[in-house]
């Protein structure tokens, strides 16, 4: 982490998360590089289906799902990181305005859209470097013929419901009236295939889950066994959502400048809270978000869900 405010931010966030009585951290520190690669690496452990699954969805039904972005329209994909899956529309989408990936790293958005551009030469590709939880402005210039939303990889299911509502409705009010939103929804299934998922045997998902502990020591200096935490993850059916959480395995604490963190053992810090609906309780947060429910593709095994939404 290279900006002294995002350096603050961490420090402050780890103060304010450690100080609570079920300690925590947000979910959104596990992705610097090593995390962000540990989760490449995660999306290709075999119990972690809602990679492979989400990508077959847009296989087999991209051209149906292209066919609700009306013609001309630009295209905007929040949070974008790899192309990978908005790749699986575009080959549907010979007519699209522009694309716009947005997303915070600036870097992986440029190389990313030199990348697309090489295979998609006819496309006009609009990158904008920003939070997509704040509000932005789309970027001047386009037709706005008409407008499209892309949230793929159930990264809505990272945030509370009330929170992904308003996150919806604020995707809304930047996409504008007459907009059609494209998300990825993981679904409710077995504990076991969920539990299994976030706790793959080869042990990625740990080591993606103990790297805030590693960030902690390398970004802010932080005095901590990274080997006196252990990795846990399980469904919790009433909140319908997994859990995730770093273990601390005796009384220990962890030091940074004049602050110690007292640990009992068994205390754990709360990491990840990643929510699993059901159909018609996405299509009802959908519903209260200011959005109309057209469509929604699922795999086989209704693991995974893939909805149409507009306004
Ligand atoms: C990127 C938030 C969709 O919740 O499945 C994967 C993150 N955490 N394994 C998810 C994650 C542990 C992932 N999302």
């Amino acid at each position: 982490m290279a900006a002294p405010d995002a350096r603050r931010q961490f420090e402050e966030d780890v103060i304010a998360g450690l100080s609570a009585p079920q300690k925590f951290l947000s979910a959104k520190y596990f992705y610097d590089a090593a995390g962000s690669d540990l989760f490449e690496a995660i999306t290709r452990q075999p119990e972690y289906y809602p990679t492979r699954t989400e990508l077959g969805i847009l296989e087999a039904k991209g051209a149906e799902i292209a066919a609700l972005i009306p013609e001309r329209a630009d295209l905007v994909e929040f949070g974008s990181g790899s192309t990978v899956k908005v790749r699986r529309l575009l080959m549907h989408l010979s007519d699209l305005g522009a694309y716009v990936p947005v997303d915070v790293s600036e870097t992986f958005l440029r190389s990313e859209a030199q990348a697309l551009a090489t295979d998609f030469p006819n496309l006009t590709i609009a990158p904008v470097a920003a939070d997509f939880t704040r509000a932005f402005t789309l970027p001047d210039g386009l037709a706005r013929k008409a407008v499209a939303g892309f949230f793929p990889g159930s990264t809505i299911g990272n945030f509370e419901p009330p929170q992904a509502t308003q996150l919806l409705a604020h995707f809304g009010r930047v996409l504008g009236r007459g907009a059609t939103l494209i998300v990825g929804v993981d679904l409710v299934k077995d504990k076991a295939v969920l539990d299994a998922a976030y706790d793959d045997a080869a042990g990625v998902t740990a080591a993606f889950n103990r790297n805030l502990l590693v960030r902690m020591t390398r970004e802010l200096g932080a005095t901590l066994d990274v080997e006196g935490f252990c990795h846990r993850a399980f469904f919790n059916p009433e909140a319908s959502r997994i859990e995730m959480h770093l273990v601390s395995s005796r009384a220990q604490s962890i030091r940074f400048g004049d602050h110690v963190f007292a640990f009992a053992e068994g205390e754990t810090i709360h990491t990840e809270n990643s929510y699993k609906y059901t159909l018609e309780g996405f299509r009802a947060l959908a519903t209260a978000a200011g959005w109309t429910p057209r469509a929604v593709w699922t795999d086989p095994e209704n693991l995974f869900s893939v909805h149409a939404l507009s306004r």
